[in-house]
């Protein structure tokens, strides 16, 4: 039977057997994982890489002549490699090893930004935002007197598209802005948004932690000039993470901070400063962690990131769909373009009791703001139950998750 004949569950079925961790029972109960928004879980692939390099290859890279190292750097340069395809970026030297979104977020604001903004000049970001996507901009506009300005979003968790146009103005230093919300699951329309604030001449940064584990992503098609992402969301391991950026920034910008790797002659009068991407790569890396991460690369790519879209649309849909039928829900985030996560409340139970109680019934969702307290904020609320799908959910999960809630429905009331 061909692939496209294959029903979508028996499909993912085929995937899931890739992940070890899905096959456990969790409080008695077949674990139902639907938290792979605040992490991926990682196929046998991906621990067996970082496993073999520890067993293996363990040495430190760029500075050693002796083979153990000589292989670490290998397998440390090939990852970044394919990184550099998964995503399309033009050349090696625009990919940046980081800890993950959040300090290619930050390093963005302090390395491009901070230097060369100041009171009059704005950051513009939107309502949809995850902290990490906040937070960074607050400290460089605390730290230079420049303006810290957010687009609205409507009552389903979509961009007012006209007032963000409006919003794009000449005072404009760089626009900062979600791929696909944490909290809501809103897509939002990403290459339009770029040609607009190009057209201004306005710098864009992506946030695409929730693109990346979710679509196929082409920076070039794209023409961002930033686009930001975490390793353990698409599979990885935790605490690698990746910023892409185009060359003619990363040349411009200084270093992020100052160590080992990141130089090619020190003295102390001066330092001169390491090619890129190294420049930005001070100190020993997370070797294990980016090996995985070009594992879990190759991983999807055998997979196909069309392919998983299109999975994850319908089951996403069927899950919307199930969640609808549960008298007393109430969805948060009904976007018209939406990837891979519900927001939802229950009654008047709370988000932690819901996840408590699903949680004894083996099933794994996310509870709270979700950090992203202004978009809870705008919702009037403190808090959202969430579910998240990545390729290897299928529908019994949300069946388990439906069933677990009218239990939990049955207790409150
Ligand atoms: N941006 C978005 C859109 C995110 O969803 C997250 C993490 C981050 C940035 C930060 O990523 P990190 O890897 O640097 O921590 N989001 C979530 C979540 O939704 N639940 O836990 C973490």
């Amino acid at each position: 039977m061909s692939q496209a004949q294959l029903k979508p569950s028996s499909i993912s079925a085929e995937w899931r057997k890739d992940f070890p961790i899905l096959s456990q029972s969790v409080n008695g109960h077949p674990l139902v994982y639907l938290d792979s928004a605040a992490s991926g879980q990682q196929p046998a692939a991906v621990i067996d890489a970082v496993a073999h390099y520890h067993r293996e290859d363990h040495a430190n890279v760029h500075r050693g002549v002796h083979t153990l190292s000589q292989r670490a750097t290998d397998a440390f340069e090939g990852a970044r490699d394919k990184i550099r395809d998964f995503i399309n970026a033009a050349s090696r030297t625009e990919v940046v090893m980081t800890s993950g979104t959040t300090e290619s977020i930050n390093l963005v604001a302090q390395s491009f930004c901070r230097p060369r903004i100041g009171p009059g000049d704005k950051v513009l970001i939107t309502h949809l935002e995850h902290h990490a996507n906040i937070v960074p901009w607050q400290l460089v506009c605390e730290q230079t007197g420049a303006e810290l300005v957010v687009a609205p979003m409507d009552d389903q968790g979509q961009l007012e598209l006209e007032k963000l146009w409006a919003l794009l103005t000449d005072d404009v230093f760089i626009l900062a802005i979600g791929h696909v919300s944490n909290a809501l699951g809103t897509v939002n329309p990403i290459k339009g948004i770029i040609a607009e604030a190009r057209e201004r001449d306005i710098p864009v940064l992506v946030d695409g932690a929730q693109g990346v584990p979710h679509m196929a992503i082409d920076v070039q098609d794209l023409d961002c000039d930033f686009y930001a992402f975490s390793g353990h969301k698409m599979f990885g391991p935790t605490g690698t993470g990746v910023l892409y950026a185009r060359e003619a920034h990363l040349e411009s910008m200084p270093p992020y901070q100052g160590g080992g790797d990141m130089i090619l002659e020190v003295s102390f009068e001066s330092t001169v400063y390491n090619e890129l991407p190294y420049k930005f790569e001070a100190g020993t890396p997370n070797i294990g962690g980016v090996i995985g991460l070009g594992a879990a690369v190759d991983y999807l790519q055998s997979i196909g990131m069309q392919r998983i879209a299109d999975y994850e649309r319908d089951l996403h849909d069927y899950m919307v769909a199930a969640l609808e039928s549960v008298d007393g829900i109430r969805l948060i985030g009904t976007a018209a373009s939406k990837a891979s996560v519900q927001s939802f409340l229950l009654d008047d139970i709370h988000s932690h009791d819901l996840g408590t109680i699903l949680d004894h019934q083996g099933v794994a969702i996310r509870t709270g703001h979700h950090c992203a307290m202004p978009v809870m904020s705008r919702f009037g609320i403190s808090g959202t139950a969430r579910a998240s799908i990545a390729f290897y959910n299928n529908s019994d999960d949300v069946d388990r998750l439906i069933a677990a809630l009218l239990k939990a429905r049955q207790l409150f009331t």
